[in-house]
C-alpha cells in the first residue's frame, strides 16, 4: 500500500515557526522540499515533529491496556528481555554442545532450528531430503535425538523455542516427551512451539496439509497445552518470515494481527474460551534497518492487539490482550559484501527491538549472508545484547521513546493503517479465506519486487553493496577471485553425507529396537482420529502416545497425510512491479536506465533467435524461502525474459525433467537452505543423463565464496551472490545464452 495522500496533509502541518528558520537555513528552499520520505508503509515522515503531532493524545502506562507501552508495568527494570540465539545444525550432538556452551557463555534461553526434512515431516531416509539433511537445522527422527537434543539441558528451568509449523505434532509430542522422562512436570514445561501454519501458507512454504486440516491441527495443540501445559506459549505468531520475504512494516503488522484473530477463532471454534488459551499466545517481529519504524511498528501492534482482541472477543483477563513478542533482527538486511558491516546493522536493529520494548531477541550474525554462523560470529551476535544490557542501560527505562513527539505519531500512523489492512482481510471472511485467495502473498512479492527495484535503482543505499563499495570488491557475479572480506571470513560448513549416514544408521537401530505392535497400533490411532470430521480425538495426544512408543517423525506425519493429503500450492507472480518502480525511482531525465538497455538487448535476442531467452526458476529440496526466487523471476519477467518458475521442492531429477520439457535456455537455481553442493551437481548430472548439454545453469542464493570453484566444477555456468542487480545478472545471462547458442 503506498498511499501518498497524506504527504499535503503533512504539509499543512509543518510547524510555522520551524518553517521559516528552515527557510532561512536552506537558504529560501521552500521546507516543504524537506518531506522527501516517503516511506514504503505509505506514511510521509515530517523533518520536524512537534507537541502539536501529539496533541490529544492518552496518557499511557506500560502494563495496562491497550499496552502500546509494553506488556508488563516494570518492563526490563525488573527482568531484561531474554537472550535467545536461533540455532541448530547437522546432528544433535553438535547442537547439544552448541547449545550448552552457549549458556555457559550467558546465553538465556534456547531456540531450536530444525532441518528442513524434519520440517516437511520426512524422516532422514526419505528419498526427496537427501540433500537437506542437517544443513539449515538440526535433524530430528525420533524422541531418541530430541532427547539427546537437549541432554544435560534442565528442560524445567531453560525456556526453548522450537521453530516448527508444518510437523508440528510429532516435533512437539517429541519434545514433550522428552521433557517428561527427563523427569519435567507438565506444569514446567515452559517455552514456545511456533505452530505458526498461516503464515507458512503466505510466504515460508513448510507446510505439510491443507489449511482447513492444518488449522484444526492448531485448536487441538491450543487445548493439550492449555489444559496440561500452563505455561507454555502454545504458538508464536509470526510476522518475521513476512518481513524477511518482502513485506513492509505496516504489512508485517496487518497479517500477522489478521493471523492472530483467526487463531482465536480457532481456538473458540474448538470448544474454549477466549481466556482460556489467549494469555499464552505470543508473537515473533523481524527488525529491519528502518529505525524508527520499527520501534512504532512494536508499540502500534501492541496496541493494535489489545484493542482489536477486546472489541471482538470481549475476554475477562487482561492476559488475554498483552501482546508479548520475540524478536529477530533482519537476516535479508545482511550483506554478503564486507560482512563486517553486518555487526553494525544487527546492533542497530537490537536497539530497534529493545527500545520497542522485546521480550526475547535473537541477534543474527555477521556471516549469515554467506552461510551458517560460526562459533566466533555466534559470539559477537551474543555479545552484542549482553553489551546492550549490560552496559548501555537500556533496561534501566520502560518504554524510553513514549512521549517523543516523533515516535508517537508514528506509532498512531503505522496502527492506522495496519488496522485498515486488517479490515480488508476481515472483510474478506478472515486470514484462512485471504490466504486460499492468495491475496497476501501477491501484496508481499510486491513490496518485495518494489523494493529491490529501489535498491537496484540506488534510491535505497545499502553501504558497500551500492554506494560506497571498495575498490578491491569483486562482483558478485565473478567467477575468480574472493573480496578482502570475504578471505578473512570462515564459513561453517556441513558434511551432508556424514549426517546422513549417522541418521540412517540410528533409524535402523530404533526401528530394530522398539515395539513394532504399540508403534503400529499408535500409528493407526491416529489415521483413524483424523479421519473423524468431529474432531473428538486431541490430535497432539495421540502423537505423544505414538512418540512414546518410539514412532518416527515421518511415520507420524504419513499416518495423518495418509487422511489429509499433502498441500501443493499454486504458483504466483507478480507482473510489471519491478519495471514501474525502477522507473520511478530514477532521476529524471537521467541517460537510458540499466533496465530500459536490458529490454532493449532481450528484443534484440528474440529478433536473432526467433524467441526470446527462457529462464526456468527453481527451487530444490526442501527449501521453501522463495522471495529471492520470486523477485528474479518477476524481474527477469519485466525485463523481457520468458520465465518458468517451478514448483516447489523438486528433487534434481524432476527439475531436469522440467527444463527439458520447458525447452528452457537457462536453469536458474535459487539455494537458501545450504543443499548447493548436493543439489546442483545432480540436477547438472540429470540434465546430461537427458541428453541435454545445451541448457545453462545459473546459481543464486546464500553461496559461500568458498563454494564458487566446487560449483563452477560442476558445471555451472554462473552464480548471482545476494546484492547483484537483477539488471546486471540479466544481462550477463542474456550474454552467455547467445554465445552458447551462435
Ligand atoms: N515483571 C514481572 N514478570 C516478568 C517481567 C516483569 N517486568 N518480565 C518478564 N516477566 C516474567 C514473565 O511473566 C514470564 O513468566 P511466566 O512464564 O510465568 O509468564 C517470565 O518472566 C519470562 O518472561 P517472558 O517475557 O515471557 O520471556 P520469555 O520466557 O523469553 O518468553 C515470549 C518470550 C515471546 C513470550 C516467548 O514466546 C518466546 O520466547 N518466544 C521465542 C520465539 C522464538 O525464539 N522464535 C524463534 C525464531
Amino acid at each position: 500500500r503506498v498511499n501518498f495522500s497524506t504527504a499535503s496533509i503533512l504539509r499543512n502541518k509543518l510547524d510555522p515557526e520551524w518553517a521559516k528558520l528552515a527557510t532561512k537555513e536552506c537558504k529560501g528552499k521552500d521546507p516543504e522540499k524537506l518531506l522527501t520520505w516517503h516511506t514504503l508503509e505509505g506514511i510521509d515522515v515530517k523533518p520536524v515533529y512537534t507537541a502539536e503531532d501529539t496533541a490529544g493524545f492518552e496518557k499511557e502506562i506500560p502494563g495496562k491496556f491497550p499496552f502500546t507501552r509494553g506488556p508488563y508495568a516494570t518492563m526490563y527494570t525488573h527482568r531484561p528481555w531474554t537472550i535467545r540465539q536461533y540455532a541448530g545444525f547437522s546432528t544433535v550432538e553438535e547442537s547439544n554442545a552448541f547449545y550448552r556452551a552457549n549458556l555457559k557463555a550467558g546465553q538465556q534461553g534456547l531456540s531450536v532450528a530444525f532441518d528442513l526434512a524434519t520440517h516437511r515431516g520426512y524422516d532422514s531416509d526419505h528419498e526427496r531430503v537427501g540433500g537437506d539433511v542437517g544443513m539449515a537445522g538440526v535433524a530430528i527422527d525420533s524422541v531418541e535425538d530430541m532427547k539427546r537434543l537437549f541432554e544435560g539441558i534442565d528442560l524445567s528451568k531453560v525456556t526453548v523455542s522450537m521453530t516448527m509449523n508444518g510437523a508440528v505434532l510429532p516435533v512437539l509430542a517429541m519434545y514433550i516427551v522428552s521433557a517428561l522422562e527427563q523427569g519435567c512436570k507438565y506444569e514446567d514445561m515452559r517455552g514456545t512451539i511456533q505452530n505458526d501454519i498461516l503464515k507458512e501458507f503466505m510466504v515460508r512454504n513448510t507446510f505439510i496439509y491443507p489449511i482447513e486440516e492444518s488449522m484444526r491441527i492448531i485448536g487441538d495443540i491450543f487445548k493439550y497445552t492449555s489444559e496440561k501445559m500452563k505455561n507454555y506459549n502454545s504458538i508464536s505468531i509470526s510476522g518475521y518470515h513476512l518481513q524477511e520475504a518482502g513485506a513492509n512494516a505496516v504489512l508485517e503488522l496487518a497479517y500477522t494481527i489478521a493471523n492472530g484473530i483467526e487463531y482465536i477463532r480457532t481456538g473458540i471454534k474448538s470448544g474454549m474460551k477466549v481466556d482460556e488459551f489467549a494469555p499464552r499466545l505470543s508473537f515473533f517481529w523481524g527488525v529491519g534497518m528502518n529505525f524508527y519504524m520499527e520501534i512504532a511498528k512494536m508499540r502500534a501492534a501492541r496496541r493494535l492487539w489489545a484493542t482489536l482482541v477486546k472489541e471482538k472477543f470481549n475476554p475477562t483477563k487482561e492476559n488475554s490482550m498483552r501482546l508479548r513478542a520475540h524478536s529477530q533482527t533482519s537476516g535479508w538486511s545482511l550483506t554478503e559484501q564486507e560482512p563486517f558491516n553486518n555487526v553494525i546493522r544487527t546492533t542497530v536493529e537490537a536497539m530497534a527491538a529493545t527500545l520497542g520494548g522485546t521480550q526475547s531477541l535473537h541477534t543474527n550474525a555477521l556471516d549469515e549472508a554467506i552461510g551458517l554462523p560460526t562459533k566466533f560470529s555466534a559470539k559477537i551476535a551474543r555479545n552484542t545484547q549482553l553489551i546492550l544490557q549490560e552496559e548501555a542501560n537500556i533496561p534501566k527505562v520502560a518504554d524510553p521513546f513514549a512521549g517523543s513527539y516523533l515516535i508517537e505519531s508514528l506509532t498512531n500512523s503505522v496502527y492506522e493503517e495496519a488496522l485498515s489492512i486488517v479490515k480488508e482481510i476481515e472483510e474478506m471472511g478472515g486470514m484462512s479465506k485471504a490466504v486460499a485467495s492468495g491475496l497476501p502473498k501477491i501484496k508481499i512479492q510486491e513490496s518485495a519486487a518494489r523494493r529491490q527495484a529501489q535498491i537496484d535503482s540506488g534510491k535505497e543505499t545499502i553501504v558497500g553493496v551500492n554506494k560506497y563499495k571498495p575498490e578491491e570488491e569483486t562482483t558478485s557475479a565473478s567467477n575468480e577471485g574472493n573480496s578482502a572480506g570475504q578471505q578473512s571470513i570462515e564459513v561453517l560448513s556441513i558434511n551432508n553425507s556424514e549426517v546422513l549416514a549417522l541418521q540412517l544408521s540410528k533409524l535402523q537401530q530404533l526401528k530394530a529396537n522398539r515395539d513394532q505392535a504399540a508403534v503400529d497400533r499408535a500409528l493407526a490411532a491416529l489415521e483413524e482420529a483424523a479421519k473423524d470430521k468431529s474432531g473428538s480425538q486431541n490430535l497432539l495426544e495421540l502423537s505423544v502416545v505414538a512418540a512414546q512408543a518410539r514412532a518416527t517423525v515421518g511415520e507420524i506425519s504419513y499416518a495423518l497425510e495418509k487422511v489429509f493429503g499433502r498441500y501443493s500450492p499454486p504458483s504466483l507472480l507478480v507482473s510489471g512491479t519491478y519495471k514501474s518502480e525502477y522507473a520511478s525511482s530514477q532521476n529524471p531525465g537521467s541517460a537510458q536506465s540499466k533496465v530500459d538497455s536490458v529490454i532493449s538487448k532481450t528484443g534484440e535476442f528474440q529478433e536473432k533467435h526467433g524467441r526470446r531467452p527462457r529462464l526456468l526458476v527453481v527451487k530444490m529440496g526442501q527449501d521453501g524461502h522463495d522471495r529471492g526466487a520470486n523477485v528474479v523471476a518477476s524481474g527477469f519477467a519485466d525485463l523481457g525474459f520468458d520465465v518458468d518458475v517451478s514448483p516447489l521442492f523438486m528433487t534434481p531429477l524432476e527439475a531436469a525433467k522440467l527444463a527439458v520439457d520447458s525447452d528452457v535456455h537457462a536453469v536458474g537455481v535459487s539455494s537458501l537452505a545450504a543443499g548447493h553442493k548436493t543439489l546442483v551437481p545432480q540436477l547438472i548430472e540429470n540434465l546430461k543423463k537427458l541428453g541435454v548439454s545445451n541448457i545453462l545453469v545459473i546459481v543464486g542464493g546464500v553461496i559461500p565464496r568458498i563454494d564458487y570453484d566446487f560449483l563452477y566444477e560442476h558445471g555451472v555456468a554462473a552464480i548471482y551472490g545476494p546484492g547483484t542487480p537483477i539488471p546486471d545478472s540479466a544481462l550477463d545471462l542474456l550474454e552467455k545464452i547467445d554465445k552458447k547458442l551462435s
